[in-house]
């Protein structure tokens, strides 16, 4: 067994070999107006349930004691939220450390909704996991995707998010503001401290339109969003945990923007070259 599995670009198991959800078309002709009109989708049926069960179990693995040390992932925050009494896990790099999470990066089902999102083929960014367990889980305050991203352009990106369990409002599910996506880009803050710092760069009319809505999903079930959509998640107060992971995508041909490491622990993409080979695996067929 290879111990980097980034150095594969092929499923490795049968987890995600077979559809497990009926319907042919992942995301519907209505969804794409909706996603350009509002961006973001919500409710995309995406996984059965071994398929949950099995990024479950191998998720705890991955938030097991010792792998904060395994330089494998590109971040690793047992607790991103700076307050003790809070507590977010968010880790980038699982596709190179599960075969659970990897298989899911080549889920041709998902890589389908991602084609007909971003209007052609789709590169692998990277993946992220965000846990918030129950009744302390921290917040992950509003922000646009893009805000992380200016070091890779031009702007072609998408994200998915993955429900591991139901998510509701009281669980801490993410929330979108509709027609964000056309707003400027604005200045990002810490990511799990103060759900509300965005709101010192919006001006009167951002202030108005700022009406979020919540994503509620059940496990298995996706939600795509627009890299400049405003986004966040309240705290988890419920008895329930709130898993999700999430898959970052870009379109082929989205070049490097910097001389420095794109992500942690890979070999820098100079200035003006396309991401492309081990680390940024060409998904599309
Ligand atoms: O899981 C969350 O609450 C936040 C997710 C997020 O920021 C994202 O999907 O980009």
């Amino acid at each position: 067994m290879i111990s980097d599995l980034s150095e594969s670009h092929r499923r490795l198991t049968g987890i995600f070999s077979k559809d497990e959800i009926e319907s042919i078309e992942p995301i519907t002709g209505e969804q794409l107006e909706r996603f350009e009109r509002d961006g973001f989708v919500i409710g995309v049926p995406l996984l059965g349930a071994t398929q949950i069960d099995q990024l479950r179990s191998e998720l705890e693995m991955l938030m097991a004691p010792g792998q904060a040390d395994n330089r494998l992932f590109y971040e690793y925050h047992s607790n991103e939220s700076d307050d003790p009494h809070k507590r977010l896990f968010h880790a980038l790099g699982a596709w190179r450390v599960s075969t659970a999470f990897h298989d899911l990066v080549f889920f041709q089902r998902l890589i389908t909704a991602a084609e007909q999102l971003l209007k052609g083929p789709v590169r692998l960014w990277h993946d992220q996991v965000f846990v918030k367990p129950a009744r302390d889980g921290a917040v992950v305050a509003w922000h646009q995707d893009y805000s992380y991203w200016t070091r890779t352009v031009p702007m072609a990106h998408l994200t998915c998010w993955i429900g591991l369990d139901d998510a509701d409002e009281e669980n801490g599910c993410v929330h979108y503001v509709p027609g964000s996506h056309r707003w400027p880009l604005l200045p990002r803050e810490h990511l799990a401290n103060d759900m509300n710092a965005v709101f010192s760069y919006l001006d009167a009319e951002q202030k108005t339109s700022f009406n979020p809505v919540a994503s509620v999903l059940k496990a298995g079930a996706a939600s795509f969003h627009h890299p400049m959509t405003l986004h966040g998640s309240f705290e988890n107060r419920s008895e329930r945990p709130r898993r999700g992971v999430v898959i970052n995508f870009i379109g082929d041909g989205v070049r490097s923007n910097t001389n420095e490491e794109l992500l942690s622990g890979v070999p820098i993409v100079p200035k003006g070259q396309k991401l492309e080979g081990q680390f940024f695996p060409l998904l599309s067929q």
